[in-house]
């Protein structure tokens, strides 16, 4: 089972994999305190991982879901259950105690399960879909991408002792020399050995406590870059216990208006992209994340920005595997006043991207941490909740630089706590009724948020455009090369992608978006046909549209 895990993988530590068809019912609009599990009857049945609102027996549906099954653990041995994502929010019970909530739907979280008498364990998940600001501040029903519900990402079991590896954090000091610094936690240190390997060989014995901090060296550093992305493996062991990290050699600075990876500049060419599919919701399969991948390294990408939530830890896997840089991002959409004056909005919104950069940071793949898409950054609320946003993520990891996507170019009030500034703009999309030929906005525009920005004073930091795009749709041509039409999407992406190339002021671009995504049913689908997203330079079944051969040739030229 472990070689289907995401890293961090053990050998030693007995791990198994919870996935599979699960009971299931589906309660509809009740109470979740109202809930009398021994009187739930189960007649249905649910994938795991799955959103069970994509599969069509209950697509549209909000309430509460209760799944159910089976786990076994060694009798007298406590253990932990990790769950990769659960959607909306969810309450776990084991043998029916409340062990565990939860209320964020795109990070993992991990539940204490006291040892039992017998092996045979009852494990159940009440999953809650609906929308309620009180209970699930972070997600709200006006982001402009559908949020689906259920156990959308792996559980896996943990047999654990009462000492074991929690965590480990690698970085790197010398990507040439191969020096690393390591962070270690450990939980229920007692003296026990800790014993360290590098790539299978050993590096060093030390006594182990609570929170270690190791330098070691890569005997055969080889750095990590999109090109060549060499990956080395640290293996921690402690008695019956071990953890095996896999890390890449490299540095990320943002210095002098550029990004520097391992001290060269790098120039950003991706998309960004939404977990999402028709058929599976925000569950891919592996083939799709691999797939989508395929396609975006076909189109001559190197980055991808994970809008608007943290990513499924198996696409950074291959991410790392493959050679792209990430924008990991917390979940977060268009946050004004009303909840970032909240006090619980604000203490989820610190323990979500805990969760986050504490599962993200190994990844070589991730480059840039980002916050609170498109929040009212024009407003004085903002800067409190940013403050101690970037303030965490920078006491969690110093290492990367940290940003956020700003929809407020000319008016923003917040762009010195950015390492990187980055712009959601689009010109020649919306905004532009009254004008005749709206591609001709789209390079004013771009010049007029830089100038802006540099007349602020932050020449030095690096500038992304975050977000930028039309709508096209599948199959849609007509005489006029009207908007919707696959024909002026193109057409705007590649003004887009020239301007880009020839300003060498750009540090990236991130497309909006890779591929169309499922987003609003009701009122405000006005402005979404279809309910769909469709600035998507592949439709939502990955079907490349006319745009798609333009930024190939662009930026397939760009790297040769
Ligand atoms: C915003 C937002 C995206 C999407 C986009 C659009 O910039 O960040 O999620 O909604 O606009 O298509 O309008």
């Amino acid at each position: 089972m472990n070689s289907l895990k995401p890293y961090p993988r053990h050998l030693l530590r007995k791990v198994h994999l919870a996935d599979g068809v699960w009971d299931f019912t589906f309660l509809g609009d009740i109470a979740c305190d109202k809930l009398d599990l021994d009187q739930i009857v189960y007649d249905d049945v649910m994938p795991v991982p799955a959103a069970f609102d994509a599969l069509p027996a209950y697509a549209g549906r909000r309430g509460l879901a209760v799944y159910r099954r089976k786990i076994s653990v060694t009798p007298g041995r406590p253990s932990r259950l990790h769950f990769e994502a659960v959607s909306l929010r969810c309450r776990i019970y084991v043998d029916g105690r409340l062990l565990g909530e939860h209320a964020c739907g795109y990070t993992g979280f991990w539940v204490d399960v006291p040892a039992g008498d017998f092996q045979d364990r009852e494990l159940v998940v009440v999953v809650d879909n609906r929308f309620d600001f009180h209970r699930s501040p972070l997600h709200e029903h006006y982001f402009d991408f559908y949020q689906w519900g259920g156990i959308i990402r792996s559980v896996w079991i943990h047999e654990v002792g009462g000492s074991y590896l929690e965590d480990a954090f690698v970085r790197t000091i010398d990507p040439v020399v191969g020096d690393i610094h390591v962070q270690v936690h450990i939980a229920g240190a007692n003296g026990t050995p800790l014993s360290v390997e590098l790539d299978g060989l050993p590096v060093g014995t030390y006594l182990a406590s609570a929170r270690m901090e190791l330098r070691c060296r890569v005997p055969e550093p080889q750095p990590w870059s999109p090109g060549t992305p060499h990956l080395h493996h640290l293996r921690l062991r402690l008695g019956d216990d071990d953890i095996i990290i896999r890390f890449g050699l490299r540095t990320v600075e943002a210095r002098d208006g550029q990004l520097m990876l391992n001290g060269e500049p790098v120039e950003l060419r991706g998309y960004n992209r939404h977990e999402s599919h028709p058929q599976f919701g925000p569950a891919l399969p592996l083939s799709l994340l691999v797939a989508d991948l395929q396609q975006l390294r076909d189109l001559g990408a190197n980055f991808v920005r994970g809008s608007h939530y943290p990513q499924d830890q198996r696409f950074l896997d291959l991410c790392d595997e493959m050679g792209f840089l990430v924008w990991e991002e917390g979940i977060g959409w268009g946050q004004r006043a009303r909840q970032l004056e909240d006090a619980g909005f604000r203490k989820a919104h610190l323990a979500m991207l805990e969760e986050m950069v504490c599962t993200s940071r190994n990844h070589p793949c991730v480059i840039l941490w980002g916050v609170l898409n498109e929040l009212g950054s024009n407003e004085s609320c903002a800067r409190p909740v940013l403050e101690e946003s970037i303030n965490l993520i920078r006491q969690l990891d110093p290492t990367r630089p940290v940003t956020y996507a700003t929809m407020f170019p000319l008016e923003d009030l917040c762009y010195d706590l950015a390492d990187v500034i980055a712009h959601n703009i689009y010109p020649g999309w919306y905004g532009c009724e009254d004008v005749e030929d709206p591609l001709s906005l789209i390079v004013p525009h771009i010049h007029k948020c830089i100038a802006h920005v540099d007349s602020l004073g932050h020449r030095a930091k690096p500038y992304i455009i975050s977000e930028i795009g039309a709508e096209g749709l599948y199959g849609w041509h007509d005489a006029l090369n009207g908007f919707f039409t696959e024909e002026y999407q193109a057409a705007y992406i590649e003004t887009v992608l020239r301007e880009v190339a020839a300003n060498a002021r750009i540090t990236g671009i991130a497309l909006w978006h890779f591929s169309d995504a499922r987003t609003y049913v009701g009122g405000r689908a006005l402005v979404r046909p279809r309910a769909f997203n469709n600035k998507g330079t592949v439709d939502e079944y990955r079907r490349p549209k006319r745009a798609y051969e333009h930024v190939k040739r662009l930026w397939r030229a760009k790297e040769e």
